[in-house]
């Protein structure tokens, strides 16, 4: 335990020395308080008018000190005061904030509130699935804007001015926008096809890109339709890529995403910014492509044995003409593109009967999924 000493040497350096060493005690013996008897304890030793440290070091160095000194040791000594009432007081503080994990109120051996925890959306589980197959072979995530332009979502991807998604029976518009350019009014995006032609903007080919998202229509609610639903859309753009590229891609894609037993087949169809196009079937994985189930007809193929699972087809060169400064030139390179619809594959995969369930948040029913 320290004990204050005398003081024969009155230099500078000798003071100097003697308050470090008194300092350094303060603060070995102040880790030492753990609670608040300890404190009072540690607090009379040093601040107690008889015989306190402070008290001895009153007596001993300033009492002592020979009268030219006397001026250089009292200005220590005051300092060395402020240090100690400061050290004391902040040991009342650990003392206490110590002991009441001990001896307070509360029990800490009582279980701790549970925060409920959440899991993945069944739609976003479907969507993060699809997307990570897709980036095992090499492609990136893009995400863009939900409130898009018309130049984006429809003028850039060869939608003719006329065509029925540009009316506002389909589309949902952004209000009161009369007074800009067609090109400029805003909308809610109805398909993640705008994202493609902002990477294209950004990226020169070649380019593999998945872009995961919420897309709107104008569609009252049933069990099919919901104004906001999820689309996964994919673009590879490359020198000599082929129609036989997109078909091995997504017949991997659904072989991983269905099981490795699911045949595909691709039927001719149309979008505008793919030619040729197509629709890609896979065999059922529920009936096995039987189409029955036992003696029961088979629902989700209708009986057919295939189910419609995405739109694809050769990126149209009249949408290449759009981003040709950076390197899209129709005649230099060649794509394929595809685009699904997630809630409609995770309807399929978990057999869920109405897509307004997935939006309703019963906890009931998304807890099935956890
Ligand atoms: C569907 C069909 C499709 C695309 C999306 C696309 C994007 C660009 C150029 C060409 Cl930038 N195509 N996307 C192509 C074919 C089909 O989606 O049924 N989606 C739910």
């Amino acid at each position: 335990m320290y004990t204050v000493p005398k003081l024969t040497d009155y230099s500078s350096a000798a003071l100097e020395k003697a308050a470090s060493e008194l300092l350094a005690a303060l603060e070995a013996e102040a880790a030492a308080v753990r609670s608040e008897t300890d404190w009072k304890e540690f607090r009379d030793r040093w601040m107690a008018r008889k015989n306190g440290v402070l008290t001895q070091v009153n007596d001993l160095w300033l009492k002592a000190a020979p009268k030219d000194a006397k001026r250089d040791v009292g200005q220590r000594v005051n300092e060395l005061k402020a240090k100690v009432e400061q050290g004391i007081d902040a040991a009342l503080g650990r003392a206490k904030g110590g002991e009441s994990k001990l001896t307070g109120s509360v029990d800490i051996t009582l279980p701790g509130i549970r925060r409920p925890l959440g899991t993945e959306h069944p739609v976003i589980k479907t969507m993060n699935e699809i997307v990570s197959i897709f980036r095992n072979l090499g492609y990136s995530v893009a995400e863009g804007p939900e409130v898009e332009s018309d130049y984006y979502n429809f003028e850039s991807l060869n939608f003719p001015p006329n065509h029925p998604a540009r009316d506002m029976q389909d589309t949902l518009f952004i209000a009161n926008q009369e007074s800009k350019p067609a090109r400029d009014r805003l909308l809610l995006r109805t398909h993640t096809s705008p994202v493609q032609i902002r990477t294209m903007e950004k990226l020169k080919p070649p380019i593999r890109i998945v872009i995961p998202g919420k897309v709107y229509r104008n569609d009252p609610p049933d069990a099919s339709h919901s104004p906001m639903f999820h689309q996964i859309e994919g673009l590879a753009v490359d020198n000599n890529i082929t129609f036989g590229d997109l078909k091995g891609t997504l017949d991997h894609a659904m072989k991983a995403l269905f099981g490795s037993s699911v045949k595909t087949q691709f039927r001719p169809s149309f979008f505008p910014f793919t030619e040729p196009s197509a629709e890609m079937m896979v065999s059922c994985f529920i009936c096995g492509g039987s189409g029955r189930r036992g003696s029961e007809p088979c629902r989700p193929c209708k009986t057919t044995g295939w189910i419609e699972i995405l739109g694809c087809g050769m990126v149209d060169p009249n949408v290449f003409e759009f981003v040709k400064r950076n390197g899209y030139d129709p005649k230099k390179v060649s794509g394929f593109a595809f685009g699904m619809g997630a809630d409609r594959i995770a309807i399929l995969k978990y057999g869920v009967d109405d897509i307004q369930l997935f939006f309703q948040g019963d906890v009931r029913f998304l807890e099935q999924f956890a």
